[in-house]
Protein backbone atom coordinates (compact mmCIF):
# COMPACT_ATOMS: atom_id res chain seq x y z
CA UNK A 1 0.00 0.00 0.00
CA UNK A 2 1.24 3.22 -0.87
CA UNK A 3 2.73 5.94 1.91
CA UNK A 4 0.21 8.54 1.20
CA UNK A 5 -3.09 5.77 1.21
CA UNK A 6 -5.16 5.78 4.53
CA UNK A 7 -8.31 3.49 4.01
CA UNK A 8 -10.52 3.07 7.35
CA UNK A 9 -10.97 0.03 9.38
CA UNK A 10 -14.82 -0.27 8.26
CA UNK A 11 -13.54 0.33 4.57
CA UNK A 12 -10.88 -2.17 4.85
CA UNK A 13 -12.94 -5.25 6.57
CA UNK A 14 -15.60 -4.69 4.01
CA UNK A 15 -13.84 -4.78 0.88
CA UNK A 16 -11.76 -7.51 2.50
CA UNK A 17 -14.63 -9.65 2.72
CA UNK A 18 -16.10 -8.84 -0.89
CA UNK A 19 -19.10 -6.64 0.54
CA UNK A 20 -20.45 -3.51 -1.46
CA UNK A 21 -18.82 -0.48 -1.06
CA UNK A 22 -19.70 3.33 -2.35
CA UNK A 23 -17.62 6.13 -2.36
CA UNK A 24 -18.40 9.15 -2.06
CA UNK A 25 -16.21 12.73 -3.37
CA UNK A 26 -15.18 15.96 -0.73
CA UNK A 27 -15.06 19.20 -3.34
CA UNK A 28 -19.49 18.80 -3.24
CA UNK A 29 -18.71 19.59 0.93
CA UNK A 30 -15.97 22.21 0.29
CA UNK A 31 -16.87 23.59 -2.45
CA UNK A 32 -20.22 22.67 -3.68
CA UNK A 33 -22.39 23.13 -1.13
CA UNK A 34 -22.73 25.82 1.55
CA UNK A 35 -22.26 25.21 5.33
CA UNK A 36 -24.14 23.73 7.09
CA UNK A 37 -26.00 21.67 4.63
CA UNK A 38 -22.40 20.63 3.25
CA UNK A 39 -21.67 18.43 6.58
CA UNK A 40 -25.62 17.55 6.88
CA UNK A 41 -25.86 16.16 3.24
CA UNK A 42 -22.43 14.50 3.76
CA UNK A 43 -23.75 12.36 6.38
CA UNK A 44 -27.11 11.77 5.28
CA UNK A 45 -25.14 9.96 2.46
CA UNK A 46 -23.14 7.75 4.16
CA UNK A 47 -26.50 6.76 6.13
CA UNK A 48 -28.26 6.07 3.16
CA UNK A 49 -25.53 3.79 1.98
CA UNK A 50 -25.66 2.13 4.97
CA UNK A 51 -29.16 1.91 4.96
CA UNK A 52 -29.39 0.10 1.59
CA UNK A 53 -26.84 -2.40 3.13
CA UNK A 54 -23.21 -0.94 1.80
CA UNK A 55 -20.91 0.89 3.31
CA UNK A 56 -20.19 4.39 2.25
CA UNK A 57 -16.41 5.86 1.92
CA UNK A 58 -16.18 9.45 1.53
CA UNK A 59 -12.93 10.46 0.59
CA UNK A 60 -10.90 13.48 1.13
CA UNK A 61 -6.76 14.43 1.67
CA UNK A 62 -6.47 15.04 5.45
CA UNK A 63 -2.57 16.65 5.84
CA UNK A 64 -1.24 14.92 2.95
CA UNK A 65 -3.18 11.55 3.53
CA UNK A 66 -5.47 10.38 0.98
CA UNK A 67 -8.10 9.34 3.15
CA UNK A 68 -10.71 6.32 2.14
CA UNK A 69 -13.41 6.51 4.68
CA UNK A 70 -13.43 9.91 6.17
CA UNK A 71 -14.60 9.92 10.07
CA UNK A 72 -17.52 11.78 11.19
CA UNK A 73 -15.20 14.04 12.76
CA UNK A 74 -12.75 14.56 9.42
CA UNK A 75 -15.96 15.21 7.49
CA UNK A 76 -17.36 17.73 9.89
CA UNK A 77 -13.65 19.28 10.10
CA UNK A 78 -13.69 19.66 6.22
CA UNK A 79 -17.02 21.05 5.85
CA UNK A 80 -15.60 24.02 7.75
CA UNK A 81 -12.36 24.62 6.21
CA UNK A 82 -11.48 27.48 4.34
CA UNK A 83 -8.06 26.56 3.15
CA UNK A 84 -8.73 23.33 1.32
CA UNK A 85 -7.03 23.02 -1.96
CA UNK A 86 -9.98 21.41 -4.45
CA UNK A 87 -7.77 18.82 -5.43
CA UNK A 88 -8.37 17.06 -9.29
CA UNK A 89 -5.23 14.44 -10.65
CA UNK A 90 -2.90 17.39 -11.17
CA UNK A 91 -3.29 18.46 -7.30
CA UNK A 92 -2.75 15.01 -5.93
CA UNK A 93 1.06 14.96 -5.54
CA UNK A 94 1.34 18.20 -4.64
CA UNK A 95 -1.12 17.76 -1.56
CA UNK A 96 0.54 14.92 -0.49
CA UNK A 97 3.93 16.11 -0.22
CA UNK A 98 3.14 19.42 1.09
CA UNK A 99 1.03 18.06 3.84
CA UNK A 100 -1.99 20.10 2.97
CA UNK A 101 -6.13 19.79 3.02
CA UNK A 102 -7.52 18.85 -0.04
CA UNK A 103 -10.95 17.92 -1.32
CA UNK A 104 -11.39 15.61 -3.56
CA UNK A 105 -13.32 15.60 -7.26
CA UNK A 106 -15.05 13.22 -9.17
CA UNK A 107 -11.42 12.79 -10.73
CA UNK A 108 -9.75 12.84 -7.74
CA UNK A 109 -12.26 10.81 -5.96
CA UNK A 110 -11.90 7.76 -8.37
CA UNK A 111 -8.71 7.59 -8.45
CA UNK A 112 -7.86 7.53 -4.93
CA UNK A 113 -11.47 5.28 -4.92
CA UNK A 114 -10.15 2.44 -7.57
CA UNK A 115 -6.41 2.32 -5.70
CA UNK A 116 -8.46 1.08 -2.78
CA UNK A 117 -10.35 -1.39 -4.86
CA UNK A 118 -13.83 0.25 -4.85
CA UNK A 119 -16.37 -0.56 -7.47
CA UNK A 120 -18.94 2.29 -6.94
CA UNK A 121 -19.06 5.94 -6.91
CA UNK A 122 -21.67 8.28 -5.78
CA UNK A 123 -22.10 11.98 -6.84
CA UNK A 124 -24.27 14.60 -7.89
CA UNK A 125 -22.88 16.58 -11.28
CA UNK A 126 -20.19 15.63 -12.79
CA UNK A 127 -17.53 18.23 -14.34
CA UNK A 128 -18.24 18.30 -18.09
CA UNK A 129 -17.24 20.97 -21.44
CA UNK A 130 -17.76 24.20 -20.46
CA UNK A 131 -19.83 26.66 -22.51
CA UNK A 132 -17.32 28.44 -24.92
CA UNK A 133 -14.61 25.75 -24.38
CA UNK A 134 -14.06 26.41 -28.11
CA UNK A 135 -12.29 29.11 -26.86
CA UNK A 136 -11.02 29.44 -23.81
CA UNK A 137 -10.16 25.46 -23.67
CA UNK A 138 -12.21 24.49 -20.08
CA UNK A 139 -12.91 20.99 -19.77
CA UNK A 140 -12.81 19.25 -16.79
CA UNK A 141 -10.49 16.62 -16.05
CA UNK A 142 -13.37 14.21 -14.61
CA UNK A 143 -13.98 13.27 -18.35
CA UNK A 144 -10.57 12.12 -19.19
CA UNK A 145 -10.58 10.23 -16.00
CA UNK A 146 -13.91 8.31 -16.77
CA UNK A 147 -11.76 7.15 -19.66
CA UNK A 148 -8.71 5.58 -17.52
CA UNK A 149 -9.59 4.87 -14.15
CA UNK A 150 -11.99 1.61 -13.62
CA UNK A 151 -14.65 3.17 -11.56
CA UNK A 152 -18.80 3.11 -11.89
CA UNK A 153 -20.41 7.09 -11.29
CA UNK A 154 -23.21 7.18 -10.35
CA UNK A 155 -24.96 10.81 -11.47
CA UNK A 156 -27.80 12.82 -11.92
CA UNK A 157 -25.87 14.25 -15.67
CA UNK A 158 -24.42 17.52 -15.62
CA UNK A 159 -25.33 20.66 -14.74
CA UNK A 160 -26.93 22.90 -17.36
CA UNK A 161 -23.93 25.41 -16.56
CA UNK A 162 -22.04 22.97 -19.18
CA UNK A 163 -22.23 22.62 -22.57
CA UNK A 164 -24.08 19.29 -22.69
CA UNK A 165 -24.20 18.33 -26.10
CA UNK A 166 -20.22 19.00 -26.63
CA UNK A 167 -19.95 16.76 -23.09
CA UNK A 168 -21.25 13.97 -24.13
CA UNK A 169 -19.27 14.25 -27.97
CA UNK A 170 -16.23 14.50 -25.30
CA UNK A 171 -17.30 11.12 -23.81
CA UNK A 172 -17.85 9.24 -27.08
CA UNK A 173 -14.78 10.30 -28.28
CA UNK A 174 -12.91 8.76 -25.10
CA UNK A 175 -14.75 6.03 -25.41
CA UNK A 176 -16.40 6.05 -21.98
CA UNK A 177 -20.37 4.70 -21.48
CA UNK A 178 -22.90 7.26 -20.76
CA UNK A 179 -25.78 4.61 -19.32
CA UNK A 180 -29.14 6.15 -18.17
CA UNK A 181 -30.69 4.83 -15.05
CA UNK A 182 -34.07 3.65 -16.55
CA UNK A 183 -33.85 6.36 -19.20
CA UNK A 184 -32.84 6.99 -22.46
CA UNK A 185 -32.61 10.90 -22.08
CA UNK A 186 -29.55 12.65 -20.84
CA UNK A 187 -30.62 14.33 -17.05
CA UNK A 188 -29.74 17.43 -16.56
CA UNK A 189 -29.20 17.60 -13.31
CA UNK A 190 -32.05 19.74 -11.83
CA UNK A 191 -34.06 18.58 -14.43
CA UNK A 192 -35.02 15.08 -15.50
CA UNK A 193 -34.25 15.60 -19.26
CA UNK A 194 -31.63 17.66 -21.16
CA UNK A 195 -33.47 16.77 -24.66
CA UNK A 196 -30.37 14.93 -25.12
CA UNK A 197 -30.92 11.41 -25.82
CA UNK A 198 -28.64 8.63 -24.81
CA UNK A 199 -27.92 5.37 -26.63
CA UNK A 200 -27.90 2.97 -23.88
CA UNK A 201 -29.45 2.66 -20.67
CA UNK A 202 -30.25 -0.15 -18.12
CA UNK A 203 -33.19 -0.57 -16.28
CA UNK A 204 -32.49 -1.35 -12.66
CA UNK A 205 -29.02 -2.53 -10.58
CA UNK A 206 -29.35 -6.05 -11.97
CA UNK A 207 -28.82 -4.58 -15.32
CA UNK A 208 -26.38 -1.73 -13.93
CA UNK A 209 -24.17 -4.50 -12.13
CA UNK A 210 -24.03 -7.12 -15.70
CA UNK A 211 -22.61 -4.13 -17.55
CA UNK A 212 -20.07 -3.80 -15.19
CA UNK A 213 -19.04 -7.18 -14.78
CA UNK A 214 -19.08 -7.06 -18.82
CA UNK A 215 -17.03 -4.23 -18.84
CA UNK A 216 -14.53 -5.69 -16.40
CA UNK A 217 -14.84 -9.23 -18.62
CA UNK A 218 -13.51 -7.22 -21.36
CA UNK A 219 -11.07 -5.36 -20.00
CA UNK A 220 -11.58 -2.77 -21.60
CA UNK A 221 -10.20 -0.25 -19.40
CA UNK A 222 -11.59 2.86 -17.84
CA UNK A 223 -14.63 3.83 -16.00
CA UNK A 224 -18.50 4.25 -16.94
CA UNK A 225 -21.02 6.85 -15.84
CA UNK A 226 -24.66 5.85 -14.96
CA UNK A 227 -26.69 9.16 -15.50
CA UNK A 228 -29.75 8.55 -13.15
CA UNK A 229 -32.44 11.53 -13.26
CA UNK A 230 -33.45 13.44 -10.26
CA UNK A 231 -36.74 12.28 -8.68
CA UNK A 232 -40.29 13.51 -10.34
CA UNK A 233 -41.06 15.41 -7.83
CA UNK A 234 -37.75 17.01 -6.71
CA UNK A 235 -37.46 18.18 -10.47
CA UNK A 236 -37.51 21.85 -11.70
CA UNK A 237 -38.26 22.55 -14.66
CA UNK A 238 -35.78 23.35 -17.67
CA UNK A 239 -37.08 26.60 -18.39
CA UNK A 240 -36.56 27.89 -14.69
CA UNK A 241 -33.10 26.50 -14.49
CA UNK A 242 -31.74 28.23 -18.25
CA UNK A 243 -32.73 31.31 -16.54
CA UNK A 244 -30.50 30.60 -13.86
CA UNK A 245 -27.93 29.59 -15.35
CA UNK A 246 -27.88 32.47 -18.08
CA UNK A 247 -27.59 34.90 -14.82
CA UNK A 248 -24.88 32.58 -13.30
CA UNK A 249 -22.60 33.28 -16.84
CA UNK A 250 -22.71 36.58 -16.99
CA UNK A 251 -22.09 36.68 -13.56
CA UNK A 252 -18.69 34.63 -14.37
CA UNK A 253 -18.19 36.62 -17.27
CA UNK A 254 -18.31 40.07 -15.94
CA UNK A 255 -16.04 39.04 -12.89
CA UNK A 256 -13.58 37.14 -15.31
CA UNK A 257 -13.45 34.05 -13.01
CA UNK A 258 -11.29 31.38 -15.03
CA UNK A 259 -9.64 27.95 -14.32
CA UNK A 260 -10.76 25.79 -11.40
CA UNK A 261 -12.36 28.48 -9.90
CA UNK A 262 -15.34 28.12 -12.09
CA UNK A 263 -17.22 25.71 -11.30
CA UNK A 264 -17.15 26.81 -7.54
CA UNK A 265 -18.02 29.75 -8.62
CA UNK A 266 -20.88 29.09 -10.87
CA UNK A 267 -22.35 26.48 -8.04
CA UNK A 268 -22.47 29.24 -5.36
CA UNK A 269 -24.52 32.03 -8.15
CA UNK A 270 -26.95 29.47 -8.63
CA UNK A 271 -27.84 28.68 -5.49
CA UNK A 272 -27.78 33.15 -4.46
CA UNK A 273 -30.05 33.27 -7.49
CA UNK A 274 -32.62 30.41 -7.33
CA UNK A 275 -32.81 31.65 -3.00
CA UNK A 276 -31.54 28.02 -2.18
CA UNK A 277 -34.02 26.13 -4.56
CA UNK A 278 -30.97 24.96 -6.69
CA UNK A 279 -29.55 23.66 -3.27
CA UNK A 280 -32.54 21.84 -2.50
CA UNK A 281 -32.74 19.77 -5.93
CA UNK A 282 -28.99 19.08 -5.09
CA UNK A 283 -29.26 17.58 -2.22
CA UNK A 284 -32.37 15.32 -3.40
CA UNK A 285 -30.84 14.03 -6.36
CA UNK A 286 -27.62 13.36 -4.81
CA UNK A 287 -29.16 11.37 -1.88
CA UNK A 288 -31.09 9.40 -4.65
CA UNK A 289 -27.70 8.48 -6.38
CA UNK A 290 -26.56 7.39 -3.41
CA UNK A 291 -29.23 4.61 -2.74
CA UNK A 292 -28.48 3.87 -6.70
CA UNK A 293 -25.04 3.29 -6.38
CA UNK A 294 -25.55 1.31 -2.96
CA UNK A 295 -27.98 -0.96 -4.98
CA UNK A 296 -25.83 -1.12 -8.18
CA UNK A 297 -22.26 -2.22 -5.46
CA UNK A 298 -24.64 -4.78 -3.64
CA UNK A 299 -25.85 -6.32 -7.40
CA UNK A 300 -22.28 -6.66 -7.99
CA UNK A 301 -20.84 -7.69 -5.49
CA UNK A 302 -23.98 -10.76 -5.71
CA UNK A 303 -23.42 -11.47 -9.40
N1 LIG B 1 -20.78 19.65 -10.57
C1 LIG B 1 -21.77 19.80 -9.65
N2 LIG B 1 -21.42 19.88 -8.34
C2 LIG B 1 -20.12 19.78 -7.91
C3 LIG B 1 -19.11 19.59 -8.91
C4 LIG B 1 -19.48 19.53 -10.21
O1 LIG B 1 -22.93 19.88 -10.02
O2 LIG B 1 -19.86 19.86 -6.70
C5 LIG B 1 -17.67 19.42 -8.46
C6 LIG B 1 -17.25 17.94 -8.55
O3 LIG B 1 -16.33 17.67 -7.50
C7 LIG B 1 -16.54 17.87 -9.89
C8 LIG B 1 -15.86 19.22 -9.92
O4 LIG B 1 -15.63 16.82 -10.01
O5 LIG B 1 -16.82 20.11 -9.36
C9 LIG B 1 -15.49 19.62 -11.32
O6 LIG B 1 -14.70 20.77 -11.30
P1 LIG B 1 -13.98 21.27 -12.63
O7 LIG B 1 -15.09 21.73 -13.52
O8 LIG B 1 -13.09 22.39 -12.16
O9 LIG B 1 -13.24 20.09 -13.16
MN1 LIG C 1 -12.17 23.73 -15.61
Amino acid sequence: MNEFLEISAEVKSALDAGKAVVALESTIITHGLPWPQNKEIALDLEAAIREEGAVPATVGIIEGKMIVGLSEAQVTDMAQMKDVVKASRRDLATVCALKQNGSTTVAATMIIAAMAGIRLFATGGIGGVHRGAESDFDISADLTEFAKTPICVVCAGAKSILDLPKTLEFLETQGVPLVGFNTKNFPAFHSRESGLSLDASVANAEEAAAMLKARDHLALGGGEVIANPIPEVDAIAKDVVDQWVSKALAMAAEQGVTGKAVTPFLLAQLADISDGESIKANLALILNNARVAARIAIAYCDA
